[in-house]
């Protein structure tokens, strides 16, 4: 078994349900539109695409907050046969796959690298019909890409000869490649040097988005934080006594060895966050997203101990071993 840089396993039986929960509410039949560069662009309806020939296919998926989940079973139609049926163009360079959600929400490939994946028009998990929180009636599963490729909901494909960037690939700073073997996760972030300085000497970030800043070893207790987005951010060993994180997004974020005593992170998003070597003593996690998030690793663990605040709930959202970890600890069990 091999996982991609940077992943861990969630549990057998669970499958988490990331980003948007359910479809745009809408009373039309569900139809699928091919369309842009494409010959002949074409609607299909459910039952229309069922009668194309089926093929099942067993895909790892790789969550960007570094959860994989190895060997689902998916059952639909190949895009590739149903783009091909269109007659792409000449021109066509990209392909974007857009739900049918609240927000729109999309994501796209490189024509190319979708010709070599070889995604999958999905109907079906493991012997089931999708469930609508994963997608269903019918999403996309790209294979060898992070899940956020995989759009839910599909409802319209469309051949580009210029690039469409997708949702949290224009809002979020997720890498428009996104191999997981090669962890592309984020791009970096657009601050200057001297911008970088001034927040460090300001000590105030309080709402500012700072995707993948990189700040390791910087003394900074006391952070204002509040609302920040700091993605990726890396605060590796920083002094974070008393910090402020408090609804603050931290998905990804590395914060190995930081000193986070009495640290706020209530209602934060720590999903895929590293806390290896962080002093959590008296550190607040209150109504914190924990998905996918590490503490321990093997002899290099967090110190926490029962002054640190977790919900009951936070342990669920662990692997099982950093669960196992975690519940020991504040139990105040040191073995
Ligand atoms: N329509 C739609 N598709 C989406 C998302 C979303 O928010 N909306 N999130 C993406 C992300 S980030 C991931 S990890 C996977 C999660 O799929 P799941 O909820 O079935 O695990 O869906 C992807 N497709
Ligand atoms: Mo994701």
């Amino acid at each position: 078994m091999t996982l991609p840089p940077g992943q861990q396993l969630v549990a057998q039986d669970k499958w988490p349900v990331i980003g948007e929960r359910q479809p745009r509410r809408d009373d039309s039949p569900w139809r699928i539109e091919f369309t842009g560069r494409l010959a002949r662009p074409m609607m299909l309806t459910l039952e229309e695409l069922q009668s194309w020939p089926p093929i099942t296919r067993t895909v790892d998926l790789h969550c960007v907050t570094r959860w994989s989940k190895l060997g689902l079973t998916f059952r639909g139609v190949r895009l590739l046969d149903l783009v091909e049926h269109c007659g792409p163009l000449a021109d066509a360079a990209y392909i974007s796959f857009t739900a049918r959600s609240e927000r729109n929400h999309s994501s796209s490939l490189r024509w190319d690298d979708c010709q070599a994946l070889d995604p999958l028009v999905a109907l079906e998990a493991d012997g089931q019909p999708l469930t609508s929180p994963h997608g269903g009636p019918v999403r996309v599963v790209v294979p060898g890409r992070y899940f956020y490729k995989s759009v839910k909901w599909l409802e319209r494909v469309t051949l580009l000869a210029e690039d469409q960037l997708g949702f949290w690939e224009a809002t979020a700073g997720y890498h428009n490649t996104a191999d997981p073997w090669q962890e592309q996760r984020y791009v970096a972030s657009g601050l200057s040097k001297s911008e970088v300085q001034r927040l460090l000497v300001s000590k105030d970030f309080r709402g500012r988005d700072l995707t993948s800043l990189a700040v390791a070893e910087h003394a900074l207790d006391g952070l204002l934080a509040a609302e920040a987005i700091l993605r990726n951010a890396d605060v590796r060993r920083c002094r974070l006594e008393q910090a402020d994180f408090r609804g603050a997004n931290l998905s990804n974020a590395k914060l190995d060895g930081a000193h986070l005593v009495a640290a706020r992170f209530d209602e934060a998003d720590l999903e895929g966050a590293s806390l290896v070597g962080a002093d959590l003593r008296r550190a607040v996690f209150t109504g914190a997203s924990l998905f996918g998030a590490t503490l321990a690793d093997g002899p290099d663990q967090a110190i926490v101990d029962a002054s640190t605040r977790f919900d009951p709930a936070a342990l669920d959202q662990l692997t099982p071993d950093q669960s196992q970890w975690l519940a020991q600890r504040l139990a105040g069990d040191e073995s």
